[in-house]
């Protein structure tokens, strides 16, 4: 492989072409009108411009992107996460045209994209599902009674759903066939797929996934889990690895269980494996995510392997370097994720120019973003500005130095949420570790942040003033009016 095409923009765009500049591989960037002067752009080797800036006109357009692929004549195409990801027909399409998709297998992908297929093919290898349905329901009686014996509350989910997308929560059997057939009509028009099931509702749970990596010799390892219950309507806020509820034992029987997964669906490549824990630490497999996660992060800190080279190594048909012996949990890593959203104004996207952007470096501080200085933040895409990541020896550490980095980003232009995160990993629920999927609900109001953020804007101040004063008394300026020129500048 000599030449690689990324189809996605931003950090991820970033993130894979510098492993493959690593590795000694090309790299060829895609953009829309809107991305031009990108980093992603700057950086590759090659770029080529896809069209006008909705995704729909161009990071969407596969056969657009697979045509300049083939111009250019690159040997693979890495699609990130999102976009075109976890699109089979366009990984189907990728591989026909003779190029290699840096990713699973186009089969792998479908299966895993239909939940309902997801269950039938992970049930015979042993994986904990949660107690529900296994089919369509297509009998609303029938579907009604199971949904008694399993017991209120229940959650009807849309088969072409995932992530949160396409699902209801039934709290009696009342409600049941009002929210039944609203869920079928919303799964129709969001998904063009009617097919619903039911399982019962996990109260409270935390939010477990297990990174897989699975090669074309039939070598499958797992990396160890990430901790990401701490999520705000299902936009994951803090990620963490290790997660501190699991026993070594309990990791040991997830991970062999998340290798399951992947081998029952033969999968390729770098995968992620959703699972629930219940407050009594019993384990549910949700779904599997067949691409590389915004948060592969911190999987890469605490296992020293750098994941998009894997993912590479593997569509190149080598063999994993490692087994699952050689693997170890080093450290302790959190990331944060950064959007471009004003949390004290419901997290509506903050579009606009970066007139200051200085992100925090150091030891233990990782930053992948796709931004600099100058920059227009553009509406059309994901509002994620960056990942700040700490790692330390252990989560004290992390959590500590985590606290210093968002204290020394500096962003200016656009609101972010910065002070959300940093609320978050002050909290005592997240310092203790004894959080669900509920946090940012239980303990979250923006009236919290307000007070906060007024502190800041006000020590910041002071800060400011007394450099200047400082700055002052070194040019031997007179000491008075000091004050009056402050309040008058203020
Ligand atoms: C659930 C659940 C409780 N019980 N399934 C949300 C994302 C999607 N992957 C599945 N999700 C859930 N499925 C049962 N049977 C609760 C959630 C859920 C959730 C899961 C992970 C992280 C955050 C969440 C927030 C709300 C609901």
């Amino acid at each position: 492989m000599k030449q690689i095409q990324v189809a996605n923009r931003g950090e991820i765009a970033l993130r894979v072409m510098r492993s493959a500049r690593k590795m000694g591989i090309a790299t060829v960037a895609v953009y829309s009108e809107a991305d031009r002067t990108s980093p992603h752009v700057q950086f590759a080797d090659e770029a080529v411009c896809l069209g006008p800036p909705p995704s729909n006109q161009s990071y969407l357009l596969g056969d657009k992107i697979i045509a300049e692929a083939l111009r250019l004549g690159v040997d693979g195409i890495h699609p990130g996460y999102g976009f075109l990801s976890e699109n089979s027909k366009f990984a189907q399409a990728v591989e026909k045209a003779g190029i290699t998709f840096i990713g699973p297998k186009s089969h792998a992908i479908e299966v895993m994209g239909d939940k309902l297929a997801a269950k039938d093919t992970v049930k015979d290898f042993d994986v904990p599902m949660v107690p529900g349905v296994d089919h369509a329901i297509t009998d609303v009686a029938e579907a009604k009674k199971v949904a008694v014996e399993i017991g209120f509350p229940i959650l009807i989910k849309a088969s072409a759903g995932g992530g949160g997308k396409g699902m209801r929560m039934v709290e009696n059997v009342e409600e049941f066939e009002e929210q039944m057939d609203r869920a079928v009509s919303e799964a129709i028009s969001a998904f063009g797929d009617g097919a619903v099931f039911i399982e019962k509702f996990v109260t409270s749970p935390r939010h477990i996934e297990i990174q897989v990596l699975a090669d074309s010799h039939g070598n499958v390892v797992h990396l160890f889990e990430r901790e990401c219950s701490i999520q705000r309507r299902h936009q994951k806020v803090v990620e963490e690895a290790p997660s501190s509820v699991l026993s070594p034992e309990l990791r040991a029987r997830m991970g062999a269980a998340a290798v399951q997964v992947a081998k029952s669906c033969d999968y390729l490549g770098a995968g992620t494996v959703e699972f629930l824990i219940d407050d009594k630490h019993d384990f549910y497999f949700l779904e599997m995510n067949t691409r590389l996660q915004v948060e592969h992060p911190v999987s890469e800190l605490i296992t020293g392997v750098d994941l998009v080279e894997m993912q590479i190594r593997i569509a190149r048909g080598e063999a994993l370097p490692f087994t699952q012996e050689d693997l170890k949990i080093t450290g302790h890593a959190l990331e944060l994720r950064v959007y471009a959203e004003d949390p004290l104004n419901n997290f509506l996207p903050s579009v606009g120019k970066l007139h200051r952007y200085r992100p925090p470096s150091g030891e233990g501080i990782r930053v992948d973003d796709g931004f600099t200085e100058g920059m227009n933040i553009p509406i059309y895409y994901d509002p994620m500005l960056a990942k700040l990541i700490t790692y330390g020896e252990t989560r004290e550490a992390a959590m500590r130095m985590m606290i210093a980095a968002i204290e020394d980003y500096e962003i200016e232009g656009v609101a972010t949420t910065l002070p959300f995160g940093k609320f978050v990993c002050q909290h005592e629920a997240f310092r203790s570790g004894n959080f669900d999927t509920n946090f940012v609900k239980k303990y979250y109001q923006p009236a919290m942040l307000e007070a906060a953020m007024q502190e800041e804007a006000r020590v910041a101040a002071a800060l400011s003033k007394a450099l200047w004063l400082e700055q002052r008394h070194q040019l031997e300026m007179p000491d008075a009016g000091a004050t009056d020129w402050w309040e008058q500048r203020r």
